[in-house]
């Protein structure tokens, strides 16, 4: 089983920022835990603070992999470009944030991923991502 994790704008600063709402860990190191824990997936990880690139990655993957794990960070409020990259492939996208998204800002509170998604899993830190590996087991 294929599944790759791709996240948006400035998750590549995770553990080195803001720990009171992102945590501590860096995904890379939480990435090689979630790898050990699922020997039997095929798994990969994509991050990028380009829109375009996070839409071609979209287009890469989502005609070959089982699943996709979001986590469009600011570009989820924002992107039509991602909500339709999103409605125009095959594979299933389980949308990942993780803080609660409902519980902070109104901007935070509309998504234009949620409405394509397969399934949505919000607040959960870090392990939102593993819960959304599972989802697709
Ligand atoms: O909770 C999430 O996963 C978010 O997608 C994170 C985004 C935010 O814009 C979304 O509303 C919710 C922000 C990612 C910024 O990540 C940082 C990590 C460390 C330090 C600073 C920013």
């Amino acid at each position: 089983m294929k599944i790759i994790i791709i996240n948006g704008p400035n998750l590549n600063l995770l553990g080195k920022r803001e720990p009171e709402i992102y945590g501590s860990a860096t995904f890379e190191d939480y990435f090689k835990q979630l790898q050990i824990s699922f020997k039997e997936v095929e798994l990969s990880y994509f991050q990028s603070n380009i829109e375009g690139e996070l839409i071609n990655k979209l287009h890469e993957v989502g005609f070959s992999y089982d699943g996709i794990i979001l986590n469009a960070a600011a570009y989820t409020h924002t992107s039509v470009g991602l909500g339709d990259a999103i409605k125009s492939i095959d594979t299933p996208v389980v949308e990942v944030h993780i803080s609660n998204i409902h519980a902070r800002e109104a901007f935070r509170q509309h998504s234009y991923i949620s409405p394509n998604a397969s399934g949505v899993l919000f607040g959960f830190g870090l392990k939102g991502y593993d819960l959304a590996v599972h989802s697709f087991l």
